[in-house]
C-alpha cells in the first residue's frame, strides 16, 4: 500500500497484493517468510517512487538468525499445533496468575513464550543467536538493521506494560534468553535505510528510509482508529476480531486475568485493552471447507441469504480455542452448537449466519467487559479492517452492543502504518489524537445505528446471557 499524507488529507492505495499462504512440511505449519520478502520488493518496486517504508504483520511468530544473520529454517505459524500442552509446562516454571501480573497478556495457545517453549531442545533454537519477529525480520532483509519494535514484542508475554520493557523476571522463570532479541525500538524510531541491494532490486532511488511502525498490525489499525473523542471502543475486524479500549495504563487485575483480557502495547504510551475473538478466519474457513467438498459458495450471495436468515438461532462462543487451527470449520461450528444445546445450522447461509450473530455477541461481550473491568464507558464503536466490507456484521454489531457503529477504514493497519511514519517525518504533526481527526476528516465512514431489524435487544441480551453461561 502506498500511502500519500499531506495536510489534512491521507490517502491510501493499493499497488500490488500477493497471496500469504502458509504450507505444512513434515507435519509442521510453515510461514513462506521468502514468498513474504519476494511480495514486499515486488510491492516496492510498484510503489515506485518512494519517501518512505514501514512494516507491520500480524503478532507473535518470529524468524530465527545464526551467527552470521541466516535465517535458521522458516518461522512456524501460530497455528501449528506445536503449542499444545506448553501452557501446562510453562505453568510449572510460573503460575498464570503470576504470568499475568508481569505481562498482562491474555492466555492465547500461540503467545510466543509458549512458542519458544515448544522449541526447546531443537537444534535451530540451540543454533540461534538471534530472534526477529516477522515484521523486524522482514525490516531486517530490508535495511540490514536489527531491532526489536515494542508494540509488536508486547505480545511475546515477555513484556511488562508497566514498565513497557522486557521482564527478566518472567524470561527467567520461563528460561528464555532475553540477549535473543535486538534490542526494543519505539514506534516512530527509524529503521535504518533501504540497503543498495533492495535499491537495485526495486529500481527505487535512494535513500529511502525505513520507519519501525507500530508493527504489530492491531497497533497500527488502533492508532487509525478515526475517533472523535476519547470515549470509544474499537473492533479490528478481519481473520481475527480485536475488540477493546485504548488506555493510558495496563489493567492487571485478577479479574482481569480471568475474562483473558490483554493488555497489548500501542502508540504514545498507550495499552490496548482488547480481547482476541476469532474473527472472520470462522467464516473464510468455512468456505474453504465448502470449496474442498466441491460445494464453492459465492460470498455476495451468501452474506445476502445470511441476511435473510432466522436471527440468533444458532449461537456458538467465537473465542473458543477449538476453532484456531485450518480444517473442517463447519463440523466444529455444527460440534459446538450440540454441546450447548442450539440447532445445527442447516445450509451454508445458516453457517454464515450463526458465525456473524456469534461474533457480534463476542463483540457485545468484549465491550462491556472492558468497560466494567477497566472502569471506562464508551458512547461509540468503531470497526475497523476486513470486516468493514460486511455490512451485515457492522450492523449485527452495533444491534448487539446497542451503541452506533462508525466502519472505517477497511485498510486500517495499513493507514497506521503510514501516518506514524508521515509522524516521524514530521508532514503529520501532533499526539495520536490530532492525527485520528485528521483521519476521521479524511477518510469515507459509514454509521450505523443500533436497529432492532435482526432481533430485539431482549433478544440479544437473553444470546449474550447463554454465551455467558453455557461456555
Ligand atoms: C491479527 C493479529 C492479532 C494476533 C494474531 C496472531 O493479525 O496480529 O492481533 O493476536 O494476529
Amino acid at each position: 500500500m502506498t500511502g500519500h499524507v499531506g495536510p489534512g488529507t491521507v490517502e491510501l492505495r493499493e499497488v500490488h497484493r500477493f497471496p500469504n499462504r502458509p504450507v505444512r512440511t513434515g507435519g509442521t505449519l510453515h510461514w513462506d517468510v521468502l514468498a513474504l520478502y519476494q511480495g514486499v520488493l515486488d510491492g516496492l518496486r510498484a510503489a515506485s517512487p518512494v519517501d518512505s517504508a514501514g512494516v507491520d504483520s500480524w503478532a507473535v511468530d518470529y524468524g530465527l538468525l545464526d551467527a552470521h544473520g541466516a535465517l535458521l529454517g522458516n518461522p512456524v505459524h501460530y497455528r501449528d499445533a506445536r503449542t499444545d500442552g506448553m501452557a501446562a509446562r510453562v505453568s510449572e516454571r510460573i503460575t498464570p496468575e503470576e504470568l499475568y501480573a508481569h505481562t498482562g497478556l491474555q492466555h492465547l495457545p500461540f503467545n510466543t513464550l509458549y512458542q519458544l517453549a515448544a522449541a526447546r531442545g531443537t537444534p535451530q533454537l540451540a543454533a540461534a543467536q538471534q530472534l526477529l519477529l516477522i515484521p523486524d525480520l522482514l525490516s531486517y532483509w530490508l535495511t540490514g538493521v536489527r531491532g526489536t519494535e515494542l508494540t509488536n514484542a508486547s505480545t511475546t508475554q515477555l513484556v511488562d506494560p508497566r514498565t513497557r520493557d522486557f521482564s527478566p523476571a518472567v524470561a527467567e522463570a520461563a528460561d528464555i534468553e532475553l540477549s535473543l532479541f535486538p534490542p526494543l525500538r519505539q514506534p516512530g524510531d527509524p529503521a535504518g535505510e533501504l540497503l543498495p541491494e533492495v535499491l537495485e532490486e526495486t529500481g527505487l532511488t535512494g535513500p529511502v528510509p525505513v520507519t519501525a511502525v507500530a508493527s504489530h498490525d492491531t497497533a497500527s489499525a488502533v492508532a487509525a482508529v478515526p475517533a472523535a473523542t476519547g470515549r470509544f471502543a474499537y473492533i479490528a475486524t478481519g481473520t481475527w476480531s480485536l475488540a477493546g479500549l485504548e488506555l493510558t495504563s495496563p489493567v492487571l487485575s485478577d479479574e482481569s486475568r480471568q475474562a483473558n483480557f490483554t493488555n497489548e502495547l500501542g502508540v504514545d504510551g498507550t495499552v490496548r485493552y482488547l480481547r482476541n475473538i476469532m474473527g472472520l478466519w470462522l467464516l473464510q474457513e468455512c468456505l474453504r471447507t465448502w470449496e474442498s467438498q466441491g460445494r464453492p459458495q459465492d460470498l455476495e450471495t451468501l452474506l445476502r441469504d445470511a441476511a435473510a436468515a432466522p436471527p440468533l438461532r444458532s449461537v456458538i462462543d467465537a473465542g473458543d480455542p477449538r476453532f484456531l487451527a485450518p480444517g473442517d470449520m463447519p463440523r466444529r461450528i455444527a460440534d459446538a452448537c450440540r454441546r450447548t444445546g442450539r440447532p445445527v445450522p442447516e445450509d451454508p447461509a445458516g453457517y454464515a449466519r450463526c458465525v456473524l450473530d456469534s461474533l457480534a455477541l463476542a463483540h457485545r461481550l468484549a465491550v462491556e467487559d472492558a468497560q466494567r473491568l477497566a472502569a471506562r464507558e464508551v458512547d461509540a464503536v468503531h470497526v475497523v479492517g476486513g470486516g468493514v466490507h460486511n455490512a451485515l456484521l457492522c450492523q449485527l454489531t452495533a444491534d448487539a452492543c446497542r451503541l452506533p457503529v462508525t466502519a472505517g477504514p477497511a485498510e486500517a493497519s495499513a493507514l497506521g502504518n503510514v501516518v506514524v511514519q508521515a509522524r516521524a517525518h514530521g508532514t503529520l504533526r501532533g499526539d495520536i489524537g490530532d492525527v485520528r481527526r485528521v483521519l476521521r476528516g479524511a477518510l469515507p465512514l459509514r454509521t450505523y445505528e443500533p436497529s432492532g431489524d435482526h432481533g430485539s435487544p431482549q433478544e440479544w441480551a437473553r444470546a449474550a446471557q447463554h454465551l455467558r453461561t453455557r461456555t
